[in-house]
């Protein structure tokens, strides 16, 4: 009796640690999305929508998710077109301080707005709906 409650007792307190461990690692992500699925494992590709290529943040974009421009600093060469993809639900836009950088309409789930750096040197951005969302794209020459 006193064994098997104490078993009992210490699956109960396994399977909760379990569960509290899974939850601190779904939660720690920071609302970075999870790479794009592999290539890898024979997936099947419905053949009609080989157009619908899936956005992957390739090295001159800046995907905006979870309220964030990520990365949130980008170093790109002069005349480097950057890209900038909203994932969230909400709309957000790309608006540079300065005059020279990237001033995008509002941009809905899912519009892309790109930006050639033609000027060396430092662009910090917001997004005016969510100003506590900011960027910056370092331009070198
Ligand atoms: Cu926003």
């Amino acid at each position: 009796m006193d064994a098997a409650s104490g078993a009992r007792a210490a699956g109960l307190a396994a399977g909760g640690a379990l569960i509290l461990f899974a939850a601190v690692a779904c939660g720690g992500g920071g609302g970075k999305a999870a790479p794009a699925a592999s290539p890898m494992g024979g997936m099947k590709m419905p053949s009609s929508s080989a157009a619908q290529a899936p956005p992957a943040a390739g090295p001159n974009e800046v995907s905006i998710g979870g309220f964030a421009f990520g990365p949130a600093k980008l170093t790109v060469k002069r005349g480097t077109t950057v890209t900038w993809t909203n994932r969230d639900e909400d709309p957000h836009t790309v608006t540079a301080s300065a005059t020279g950088g990237p001033r995008s309409p509002a941009l809905v789930a899912g519009a892309s707005f790109r930006f050639t750096f033609t000027k060396p040197g430092t662009f910090t951005y917001i997004c005016t709906i969510h100003p506590f969302m900011h960027g910056t794209v370092v331009v070198t020459p």
